[in-house]
């Protein structure tokens, strides 16, 4: 098992860990959904975390039984629309949107010499990132379009340490989504969870949210 002092890197989620923009994917999604009779659920909502766009828009057509009903071309507009209607959001966004503790975290790690890098399945990251201010925290991020498969293959983590050019071991993961923790522990990371114990059982840890996610309680958990 990994221990803190061979921690060189962290591997950082976005939505759901720096800031919480699945409430405005959720939103656009839920929008889209009712506008194709597709009847709305939380747990659909909740299934759609770190899920990427077409994939996304795929899980709410089996939803609604609509599978084999739009050719690719139409998905590619459906999904283009809820991003025109996401994306209207994004840009309202400020640095006030950054999750509680979440800068003063990225703080202590900058200043403690972490290297860090952005796995994120979101096409958006670097707008978000730019609305929040964070851009410079982020010279490297792992380029969604590059991906052969989203979450929970652990593609996405793996690059993310290779962008720091550092082992998976010496990386930390953090995710906020159980499709996330998969693919930071498949990828062998160690595996950081923020939110519920139950739902993120698989992570080397969880804390309940990102104010306690400092340097000094992950020594505590990881010795
Ligand atoms: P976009 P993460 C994911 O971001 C979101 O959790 C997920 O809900 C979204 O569908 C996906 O990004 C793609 O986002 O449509 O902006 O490309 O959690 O991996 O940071
Ligand atoms: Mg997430």
């Amino acid at each position: 098992m990994t221990k803190f002092a061979d921690i060189k890197g962290f591997v950082f989620d976005l939505d759901g860990v720096i800031t919480d923009t699945s409430i405005l994917h959720g939103t656009a999604w839920h929008q889209l959904a009712d506008s194709l009779g597709v009847a709305w659920s939380e747990e659909l909502g909740n299934g759609l975390k770190g899920i990427s766009r077409m994939d996304s828009l795929e899980m709410i057509l089996k939803a609604g039984g609509k599978e084999n009903d739009y050719t690719e071309a139409e998905k590619e507009k459906l999904a283009a629309q809820k991003n025109t209607n996401y994306v209207a959001e994004v840009d309202k966004m400020t640095p006030a949107n950054i999750l509680p503790g979440m800068k003063d975290f990225l703080d202590s790690l900058r200043a403690k010499g972490y290297q860090l890098s952005l796995a994120s399945a979101s096409k958006n990251a670097p707008r978000v990132l730019g609305k929040l201010q964070l851009a410079d925290y982020f010279p490297k991020i792992v380029d969604p379009a590059s991906l052969k498969k989203g979450k929970p293959d652990p593609e996405i983590y793996t690059k993310g340490a290779e962008l720091l050019n550092l082992p998976p071991e010496q990386c930390i993961g953090v995710e906020d989504a159980a499709a996330g923790v998969a693919a930071i522990n498949a990828a062998g990371e160690v595996s950081l969870g923020i939110g519920d114990a139950t739902e993120l059982g698989a992570a080397d840890m969880v804390f309940a949210n990102t104010s306690l996610v400092t340097l000094a309680n992950i020594e505590k958990k990881l010795g």
